[in-house]
């Protein structure tokens, strides 16, 4: 039986625009490249966007992304994902992705709340996200509790939570990281963005004794060294610091993986070593936009390690998937495959 991945996030619909980004940046007070949960104030930004501009309808929510990926170089029927939808054509959209992908969609679906969306604004190499998550933020535990979902939970191997589901759902991120650290499986979990650790800080802190892996970028290191008081902010910093916190699974150290952009990768395992790893550089003209790269460089590092390859192998297929990501529209990787 092939090794299993088993993932869980906000299942969102990625509307994505580049002409008109820069003046809705404007418009909406919007940092050029951040993430945040839209408050009223954007409300109207999505409306906006379908009706005045012609935006890309593209699949996406962070762990969903990573799921995508992990399955583009896995075997078909290695990695099944969860999260909650509404009963709409966005999900339908959803769908068809994890199906072209060879995703299993384990979705809990909500009959009365339309499926999330995320306003993707691209200028130049920046992305600024604007998401309103609607049925995604009615994911309940009582899923994971259904007989199909524990079935699912027993055959996996490998476990994935995006950073971004702790934003609602920590009981249910406790519930599969318990499992896995019971199982003596492998968890893995992303810190997603800057204010996941900034204003997030107890779910991260609750969630991280479980994790086996843990990724981020430099600004998510940042953000998680100012939050936890950490002197040093540096990207090797945080690395160290998260592999060497308590864990409960203690038979294996935690790998922690610290993206950034096109400099090198930073990999902390327990308090054995910090290894830097250079990005091949990708000419500027070859991206086209950078949503959902370090999405696609953890599926690649996660899927790597499912099939037992090495750390240096499960960097350089990281970086592999991140650079094809970023040469495509959103989180989308390259047919026919490039892998
Ligand atoms: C809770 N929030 C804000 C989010 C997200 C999110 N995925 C889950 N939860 N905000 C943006 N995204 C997704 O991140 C991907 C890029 O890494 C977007 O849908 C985008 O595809």
């Amino acid at each position: 039986m092939p090794a299993k991945l088993f993932a869980i996030g906000n299942p969102l619909l990625d509307i994505s625009v580049t002409q008109g980004a820069e003046q809705l940046l404007e418009q909406y007070k919007l940092k050029a490249n951040d993430a945040i949960l839209a408050g009223p104030e954007h409300t109207p930004i999505y409306e906006q966007v379908r009706t005045t501009l012609q935006p890309l309808y593209l699949a996406g929510g962070a762990g969903q992304n990573t799921a995508r990926a992990a399955s583009y170089v896995l075997p078909p029927g290695s990695v099944v994902y969860t999260g909650s939808v509404g009963n709409d054509s966005f999900a339908q959209t959803l769908r068809e992705a994890n199906d072209k992908e060879g995703v299993e969609s384990a979705y809990y679906v909500r009959e009365q709340t339309p499926t999330g969306a995320c306003c993707v604004l691209i200028t130049g190499h920046d992305r600024s996200l604007v998401t309103n998550l609607a049925a995604a933020q009615e994911f309940s535990v009582e899923h994971l509790r259904t007989p199909e979902m524990k079935q699912k939970l027993n055959d996996a191997s490998h476990y994935y939570i995006g950073g971004f589901f702790l934003t609602h759902g920590i009981e249910s991120a406790l519930e599969v990281a318990k499992h896995s650290s019971a199982a003596n499986k492998t968890l893995a979990f992303n810190l997603s963005a800057p204010f996941i650790p900034q204003f997030f800080k107890d779910q991260v802190d609750q969630l991280i004794p479980y994790a086996d892996i843990v990724f981020g970028n430099e600004s998510e290191a940042e953000a998680y060294a100012q939050s936890h008081g950490l002197s040093d902010t540096s990207a090797k910093g945080v690395a160290k610091h998260i592999a060497t916190l308590e864990k409960t699974n203690s038979g294996k150290d935690r790998i922690v993986v610290i993206t950034q952009g096109a400099q090198e990768t930073v990999v902390a395992i327990g308090n054995q070593s910090v290894t830097s790893y250079p990005v091949s550089p990708l000419s500027k003209d070859a991206i086209v936009d950078t949503n959902g790269a370090g999405d696609a460089t953890a599926g690649g590092f996660v899927a790597a390690y499912v099939q037992g390859s090495t750390i240096p192998e499960c960097v350089e297929l990281g970086h592999k998937l991140g650079a094809l990501c970023i040469q495509q529209n959103g989180p989308q990787l390259p047919y026919p495959k490039q892998i």
